[in-house]
């Protein structure tokens, strides 16, 4: 699926704003594809969750309503005209007027709407978006809708940050022409100083191909035609981490040598691939060094903010960061999109996270029932995890900075069907996209003794807490068991290993000359004792710390207004741990 972008052949008309807004309980029985009946409006993009002070309306399980009028360009008449969601959180139902046009399941991937017929150029329409944040045993990630004592509807998750919802982000209206490129892959390589495209467009409708590839000074450096083929750069400039370089890849569809679509792909030529126990950018060992992140930030909740991002991306630059994951869930694409622009490196990440009842049996990880049951992650939610890789992999496979897919956060691997449940996943994943490593970030109680799928994957991706959830403020004790448990995946698997999460909580402000669990000085000597493990062991191949800020939860009695295990605090001001790892990052204590 293209991203919609205005070329010479298709325009794009952005719909973010203020929406009228409303929720189902408060609509009372008017049918509410009308107009709606509600005082509210909400901000798109963002949650609609912290918008208002309600609190019906921030815990609200069942639909909400946004709505707004749409005028089409005049210009139009003959083209093909679609909406576009970038997300609609977890789940939408599309209205234009009074009639239905099209839904979407799974909150974090976009979609698009066809609305030709329902529509004519210069006319004008009432859109409606019925949005759910819903989640039960048939979505991804999981979850349940309980109704308690008072009669009302509760939801509960196994995933640690605020289930926020609604359109968080942008809406588009856009138009292509009937006959056109439907979508682009490429696949790109180098030898010597020679770079190589390998491209393959697919059409709507019949026409021949033209490619034309230019540099970042809009020099044509290679050219072709036909819908599939490659094409030779000499003295190729690479995609490096640290130092991006993108090329332009300008597809156009002809008929009777007139050009009737165009659409241009930024390209960074560079390789990904595991040997041994290296992982290899462009052939040469990388060493990720970064965070776990998460879209949230105060009001917009997981709503995209251009300005967060730019600043994000800065203070990432500023620890000396190279990386980070899209931890738990596909982030915007405009994220992507910045990270190919500037070097950095991404594993990227469904949505499927929770996928572990031991989690509710707390430290024993002893879940109440198993896992990969119809109760929880059966047929259902194995569809939906298969159709969101579908939609990740599609949205995501021509992005250079994307090296790896992260296919679930903290499954029950060590549980029986985690196999069943995850072989067929590899495959698909394999099949969409043979280029790209796989991996899945390993809970704490999944170890090198019970986990039942780590041979099906090329990348070892531990999450650990020793010296917080074990062991809380004995950083000696923590010390041996980390090396014992790296050592053990080392010996068992040989593949290269990295440590996708590790942290402790930390209250900005609260200091201590003992190791005090929560205070700066903590995180910091928590942090430098997993460094010091790290950097024992040469197949370790990278090190991302959970997370890059503090972030919105569920309440909960452990978590004092979130999770605050962030090196920035959640409006990104940097604890005292974040000067300690910019010296190691940057390599000011010596280390490279
Ligand atoms: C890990 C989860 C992450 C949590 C973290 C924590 O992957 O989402 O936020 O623990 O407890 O298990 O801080």
């Amino acid at each position: 699926m293209l991203k919609p972008t205005p070329t010479p052949t298709r325009e794009l008309v952005n719909l973010d704003g203020v929406w009228r807004f409303g929720i189902d309980a408060r609509l009372g029985d008017q049918p509410w594809t009308t107009r709606l009946d509600s005082p509210l409006e909400a901000a798109v993009p963002a949650s609609y969750n912290d918008l208002f002070t309600d609190p019906e309306i921030r815990d609200h399980v069942g639909w909400v309503y946004y709505q707004r009028e749409v005028r089409v360009p005049r210009g139009w008449g003959g083209e093909r005209i679609y909406l576009r969601f970038d997300a609609a959180t977890h789940a939408a139902r599309v209205y234009l007027d009074d009639v239905f046009v099209g839904e979407h399941i799974g909150g974090y991937t976009p979609f698009d709407v066809d609305i030709t017929e329902q529509v004519e150029a210069g006319g004008a329409f009432r859109l409606t978006v019925a949005v759910s944040g819903d989640l039960t045993n048939e979505t991804i990630p999981p979850g349940k809708i309980e109704v308690g004592m008072t009669g009302k509807k509760t939801q509960t998750y196994f995933h640690d940050f605020y289930n926020y919802a609604g359109l968080a982000r942008s809406v588009w209206l856009y138009s292509v022409p009937a006959t056109r490129i439907d979508d682009v892959t490429v696949v790109t390589g180098f030898e010597g100083s020679t770079g190589s495209v390998d491209y393959r467009v697919e059409l709507v409708g019949d026409a021949t191909v033209r490619v034309r590839l230019t540099d970042a000074s809009g020099a044509v450096v290679a050219e072709g035609t036909g819908a599939a083929g490659v094409l030779d750069i000499a003295d190729v400039v690479l995609w490096k981490p640290g130092a991006a370089y993108l090329y332009d890849l300008t597809i156009e569809a002809l008929q009777g040598g007139d050009v009737i679509d165009s659409y241009s792909l930024p390209v960074g030529v560079r390789t990904v691939e595991v040997r041994g126990h290296d992982f290899l950018i462009n052939g040469e060992p990388f060493y990720f060094t970064g965070f776990g992140k998460h879209e949230d930030t105060a009001v917009r909740g997981k709503g995209h903010d251009n300005a967060y991002m730019v600043h994000d991306f800065q203070l990432m630059e500023w620890t000396g960061a190279n990386s980070f994951r899209t931890s738990h869930y596909p982030y915007a694409e405009d994220v992507l999109d910045f990270a190919d622009r500037h070097g950095i490196v991404v594993i990227d990440e469904t949505a499927a996270v929770g996928l572990n009842l031991g989690v509710t049996g707390g430290l024993s990880g002893k879940p109440p029932f198993p896992t990969f049951s119809e109760e929880y992650a059966g047929a259902a939610t194995h569809a939906a995890h298969a159709q969101h890789l579908r939609e990740l992999i599609g949205r995501d496979k021509n992005h250079p900075s994307v090296v790896m897919w992260c296919i679930a956060n903290e499954p029950a691997s060590n549980e029986d069907g985690a196999r069943e449940y995850f072989e067929p996943l590899v495959k698909l994943a394999r099949e969409l996209d043979p280029t790209r490593p796989l991996t899945y970030a390993l809970v704490m109680f999944a170890t090198f003794q019970n986990d039942q799928i780590i041979d099906l994957f090329d990348v070892v991706s531990m999450n650990r807490y020793y010296g917080w959830y074990i062991n809380a403020g004995d950083l000696a004790t923590a010390e041996l068991y980390l090396q014992g448990d790296i050592a053990g995946w080392v010996e068992r698997t040989g593949k290269p290993i990295m440590m996708t999460e590790y942290g402790a909580d930390t209250m900005p402000g609260l200091h201590s000359v003992w190791d005090q669990v929560w205070t700066e000085e903590y995180q910091t000597d928590f942090l430098a004792m997993y460094h010091r493990v790290f950097d024992r062991f040469p197949s370790f191949v990278g090190e991302q710390i959970w997370n890059f800020s503090d972030f919105a939860t569920t309440n909960g009695l452990h978590r004092v207004g979130g999770n605050k295990k962030g090196i920035f605090t959640r409006d990104r001001k940097p604890k005292s741990a974040a000067f300690s790892l910019r010296n190691r990052w940057r390599g000011l204590d010596g280390r490279k």
